[in-house]
C-alpha cells in the first residue's frame, strides 16, 4: 500500500466514529484501529462501515507506517511511541477538532479550562439560540465536532479539552478562552506547565481572546488581535463587585448577583464569561442577561438533589479535579449555617490535594473518603476530619447518620470515577438515589 493510500483513524470511541464518518462521507480511504481487543460498539460500527478495514488489540505497525495520516482520538495520547515515531518520522498526526477546523465555515467560539467548561458551553450555546444563531455546540461536552457541521449554523461553540488541543493546529477561533487553570490530568502530562501549554494552543490564531484576570495562566500570549478579561480583579473587564453583589461590564452594571438562579463565585465567574464572549460575538445583550439570569446549572454540578430534616444533599460528581471541589466546598460552605459532609474519592489523577486542608478545616463535619486514592486524599486533607468508607452506600449512610440540621451533605469527589464507576454520571446518580432513599425513610 502506497503511503498516500489512506488515513487511519485510531480508537473506536464517539470521536473515532464521527471521524469515519466523516472520511467515508467524502469518498476518503479509511482504516481504523483500537488498542483494545474489544472496544464497545465495534460489531455495530463493522455493520456500519462494511468497507472499512478494522484492527483490534493493539497498534498495527504495517498500518502505522503506511498510512497518510494519524487521526488520534483524544483519550489516546500521542505520546504512546507508536504514535510519537510516527510523528518524529515527519507523519500527519492530527484530531477531529483539527479536520472540523478545516472544515468549519462560521465563525467558533472554543472554551477550555480546567472547570466550568461544560457550563459555560452550554450556557453560551442557550444565548446564541436566543439569539437564532442555530448554534452547533459540543466537542469535550459530548457530541463530537465533526458531527456538529451543518449549512444552517451561523456559529460553534466548542468545548475543548487539553487533549484535543494537543493535535489541533488550525482552530482560529473568533472567540476562544481559558476559563481557570489547576492541577488535572496529570498521569498524561510530564508537568503542569505542560498541561497548562497545551490549553495554551486555543489562542493560537484567534481574533478574541476572553480571559481570567484572576487567574494569570490563562492570560493569552501577545499575538493575540483582541484580549477581554472578566474576574474580581479591579482590571477585570468583565468584574464580579462583590461588596455591591453585581456584575458589571467596565463599570456598567449588567444584573445584581440576586437576579440570577445560580449561585456561588465559581458561577459568577462562569456568567460573567459568557456575557464577555457574547458581547465579543455582538450577540444582543438583553436576551443574554434574560438567558443568563434563567439558568439553573447542570445535573451532577453542585444539584440540590433530596432535602429532608434540615439536610440537604447536594451532587457534584463532576467535580474530578481539586479546583472544582475547591470551588463547591467554599461556595456551599460559606452559604449555610451548619457545617459540610463531604463525600469524596476515586482515582486522583496524580494530583496534589493540600488546596483542599484548609477549606475542609474550615467547613467540614466530617469527610467521608472512597476510592482507589482515598489515603492520599486524606493525607492531603491531614487537618480535617476524615474517615475511610468502602463504597457510596457506607459513605450515604454514615452521612446520614452524622448530619445535623443546617448541614449538607456533598458529594464532589476531586477525583474522576472510573475505580468504581463507568462514568461521573453514573457516580452522581448512585449518589442521588441513595441520598434521596436515607431522606424519604
Ligand atoms: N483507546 C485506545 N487506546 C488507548 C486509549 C483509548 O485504543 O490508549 C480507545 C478505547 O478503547 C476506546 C476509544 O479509544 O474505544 C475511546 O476514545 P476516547 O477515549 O478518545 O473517547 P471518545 O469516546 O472518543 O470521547 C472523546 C472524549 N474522551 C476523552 O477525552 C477521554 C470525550 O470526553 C468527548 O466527549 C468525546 O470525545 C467527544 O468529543 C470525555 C472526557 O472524559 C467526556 N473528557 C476528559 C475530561 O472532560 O476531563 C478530557
Ligand atoms: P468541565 O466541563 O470543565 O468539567 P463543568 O461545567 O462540567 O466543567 O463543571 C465541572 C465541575 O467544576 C463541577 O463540579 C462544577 O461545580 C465545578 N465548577 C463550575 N464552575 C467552576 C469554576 N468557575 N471554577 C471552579 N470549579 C467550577
Amino acid at each position: 500500500m502506497a503511503k498516500d493510500g489512506f488515513d487511519l483513524v485510531i480508537g473506536l470511541g464517539v470521536s473515532g466514529r464521527s471521524v469515519i464518518r466523516y472520511l467515508t462521507d467524502q469518498g476518503m480511504p479509511v482504516r481504523a484501529l483500537d488498542t483494545r481487543a474489544e472496544p464497545a460498539g465495534l460489531e455495530a460500527l463493522r455493520v456500519e462501515f462494511p468497507n472499512v478495514k478494522i484492527h483490534t488489540g493493539g497498534f498495527k505497525s504495517g498500518w502505522m507506517n503506511n498510512a497518510r495520516r494519524l487521526i488520534v482520538s483524544p483519550g489516546v495520547a500521542v505520546a504512546t511511541p507508536a504514535i510519537a515515531e510516527q510523528v518524529v518520522a515527519g507523519k500527519e498526526v492530527i484530531g477531529d477538532v483539527e479536520l472540523f477546523a478545516r472544515a468549519a465555515s462560521e465563525p467558533l467560539v472554543a472554551i477550555t479550562g480546567s472547570n466550568a467548561k461544560s457550563t459555560v458551553t452550554t450556557l453560551l450555546g442557550q444565548v446564541a439560540e436566543a439569539c437564532g444563531m442555530n448554534p452547533g455546540i459540543g466537542g469535550n461536552l459530548g457530541v463530537p465536532a465533526l458531527e456538529l457541521l451543518d449549512d444552517q449554523a451561523r456559529l460553534y461553540a466548542l468545548e475543548l479539552s487539553s487533549f484535543q488541543l494537543e493535535t489541533t493546529y488550525s482552530l482560529s477561533a473568533e472567540v476562544a478562552t481559558i476559563l481557570n487553570v489547576s492541577q488535572d490530568h496529570l498521569d498524561r502530562y510530564a508537568s503542569f506547565a505542560d498541561y497548562v501549554a497545551a490549553k495554551q494552543r486555543i489562542y493560537d490564531g484567534c481574533q478574541v481572546a476572553v480571559w481570567n484576570r484572576d487567574d494569570l495562566a490563562t492570560r493569552p500570549h501577545a499575538g493575540v488581535p483582541r484580549q477581554i478579561s472578566f474576574g474580581a480583579h479591579p482590571e477585570a473587564d468583565y468584574r464580579l463587585d462583590t461588596e455591591n453583589a453585581q456584575l458589571l461590564c467596565r463599570g456598567e452594571r449588567l444584573l445584581a448577583l440576586s437576579e440570577l438562579a445560580l449561585t456561588g463565585h465559581h458561577n459568577a465567574m462562569n456568567i460573567l464569561s459568557v456575557l464577555a464572549i457574547s458581547d465579543a460575538l455582538s450577540l444582543n445583550r438583553d436576551k443574554a442577561l434574560a438567558t443568563v439570569k434563567a439558568f439553573t446549572g447542570l445535573p451532577h454540578r453542585c444539584q440540590l438533589v433530596a432535602e429532608a430534616g434540615g439536610v440537604r444533599w447536594f451532587n457534584d460528581s463532576k467535580a474530578t479535579n481539586v479546583g472544582a471541589t475547591l470551588a463547591a466546598l467554599t461556595g456551599i460552605g460559606e452559604s449555610i449555617d451548619g457545617k459540610v459532609i463531604l463525600i469524596a474519592g476515586g482515582q486522583g489523577k496524580g494530583q496534589d490535594f493540600s488546596p483542599l486542608t484548609e477549606p475542609a478545616r474550615q467547613y467540614l463535619r466530617a469527610g467521608l473518603l472512597m476510592g482507589e486514592d482515598r489515603s492520599t486524599l486524606a493525607e492531603g486533607m491531614s487537618a480535617a476530619p476524615c474517615e475511610l468508607v468502602a463504597d457510596m452506600e457506607a459513605a450515604v449512610a454514615r452521612a446520614h447518620a452524622l448530619a445535623q440540621p443546617g448541614d449538607a451533605v456533598l458529594l464532589s469527589p476531586a477525583c474522576a470515577s472510573f475505580d468504581m464507576y463507568s462514568s461521573f454520571v453514573a457516580r452522581g446518580d448512585d449518589f442521588s438515589a441513595r441520598a434521596r432513599e436515607v431522606c424519604h425513610d
